[in-house]
């Protein structure tokens, strides 16, 4: 094999979420989640609800082969309760529509788009949301059991925790600690209570899926190796424990960090965590899917006060460090997924990974003869070299799905975002390929990349707002 070529069977394809394209808030009987109470912008996104068959059609097109795609909570549940068969159908009809394209369903419950009933009722603080989660995995197990390949439970707990109920710039919009903690208890317990929920109706595959942040100082960027100073390594292991180890012990050991479990306490308490609770969390899974995006960079910094996503994070400063940034300002460091990738396969039992998510943001210039994303084609080839290199050194990734299909709706950021292979005309709901998603076509039909980089313009700093 190549040093560009991937290990045959490799999963190529994308991810898309349920509220960032569908549209078609009130169709069919669909309630309001938190994020149609939470946003201002205009809620029809990509129309993908009505224009799903054009969509999968890109799909086959791009040759994909597989399509991660979340169910909407309250399409499935209006009001978190009572079964709507109508917007079951919806996604009976995609998974059809996708195998029948030759593409396989990965299925993810839960995107963040909680019923707002049940946030009337507590939210994710509430441990019974939790149970409300596992009623709502086996409604939508039963119907689509007999098709979907694999089940992701929530996706990122870490961002429904804490950009949710603790910086409040994510819905339901909360500011406080202590329910930041719970919910990510909760979101842990539902991930278990659901895969336990799937598994008693014999679903085949089933997982969760973190977004995971190696955490270094400024100099390590260029440099993982460099020494740090007692503070330094200090507050990259308190940065770590909350945005990494808070999820991965829990989910693979069993466990919360011994040195995070004062960090809880201090904030929430620990009574929301329950005996039995850690076993049911930790219940064996199929695949680990990750999200990467970009490093976290901190330093001590004593007078620093908390950052509201990093409770617990006094005396630590989030810094900017001068690499070339995504339009969102997001380092780009397509190291930091070998990093990842190894440190998960050493510190880890063995367990099948998949990249959920990677991709990026840029600022593209829409011309009459094509949207030529450089930036992105130079930043996804980047990150799948870092990936091929920890395949080589022996980590058990089974696949990798870019975010995004499609421009869409980025959430608190609306429609200024642009993460898709596919441009988005919202006026008028026109498609455009944009040149990454022929690049990315090229990747999947050699199972890999060229074994030689054609020259292109390196990635340059796009400054967003
Ligand atoms: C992910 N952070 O979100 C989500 O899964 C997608 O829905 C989203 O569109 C994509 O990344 C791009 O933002 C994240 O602050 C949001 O670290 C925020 C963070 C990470 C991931």
């Amino acid at each position: 094999m190549s040093t560009a070529s991937f290990p045959q069977g490799f999963v190529w394809g994308v991810s898309t979420s349920a509220f960032q394209i569908e549209g078609a808030t009130s169709a069919d009987g669909r309630g309001p989640s938190i994020w149609d109470t939470f946003s201002s912008d205009r809620a029809e996104a990509c129309d993908h609800y009505h224009r799903y068959p054009e969509d999968v059609r890109l799909m086959k097109d791009l040759e994909m082969a597989a399509y991660r795609f979340s169910v909407s909570w309250t399409r499935v549940l209006p009001d978190g309760g009572k079964v709507n068969p109508a917007g079951l159908d919806f996604y009976d009809r995609l998974v059809d529509e996708l195998l029948a394209a030759g593409i396989t369903p990965y299925a993810n419950l839960y995107h963040w788009d909680l019923p707002q009933a049940l946030e009337d009722a507590g939210g994710w603080p509430s441990r019974e949301t939790a149970h409300r989660f596992a009623d709502y995995a086996a409604v939508v197990g039963e119907r689509l059991g007999d098709r979907v390949d694999t089940w992701f439970t929530v996706n990122e707990p870490w961002v429904a925790a804490f950009l949710g109920y603790g910086s409040g710039i994510h819905a339901p919009g909360r500011k406080s600690a202590a329910d930041a903690f719970t919910s990510a208890h909760h979101l842990l317990l539902a991930h278990g209570l659901a895969a336990e929920a799937l598994r008693a109706g014999g679903a085949a595959k089933i997982g969760a899926v973190v977004n995971i942040s190696p955490v270094m100082t400024p100099a390590q960027v260029s440099d993982f190796d460099r020494p740090l100073s007692e503070e330094d390594a200090e507050a990259v292991a308190r940065i770590d424990a909350l945005a990494n180890r808070q999820f991965l012990d829990p989910l693979l050991r069993g466990e919360y960090p011994a040195d995070l479990l004062p960090v809880i306490e201090r904030a929430a308490g620990l009574d929301h965590i329950h005996d039995g609770d850690l076993a049911v969390i930790a219940r064996p899974m199929d695949v680990l899917g990750i999200n990467y995006y970009a490093p976290l960079v901190v330093q001590a910094q004593p007078s620093e006060p908390a950052d509201p996503a990093f409770p617990g994070s006094e005396g630590i400063l989030f810094c900017t460090v001068p690499t070339a940034v995504t339009a969102m300002g997001w380092p780009i460091v397509p190291n930091c997924l070998s990093l990842l990738l190894g440190r998960i396969s050493r510190e880890y039992p063995a367990i099948d990974l998949m990249i959920t998510e990677n991709g990026a943001d840029f600022v593209d210039v829409v011309t009459g003869d094509g949207i030529h994303d450089v930036d992105r084609i130079n930043f996804i080839e980047e990150h799948l070299r870092a990936l091929r290199a920890a395949i080589a050194d022996g980590a058990r990734v089974r696949g990798y799905l870019v975010w995004t299909l499609l421009d869409n709706l980025e959430w608190s950021d609306g429609y200024q975002r642009k993460f898709g292979l596919v441009h988005v005309d919202f006026a008028t709901q026109r498609r455009r390929l944009k040149d990454s998603a022929l690049w990315y076509r090229d990747v999947i039909r050699r199972n890999g990349l060229a074994d030689t980089r054609p020259k292109r313009p390196t990635l340059e700093t796009v400054a967003a707002r």
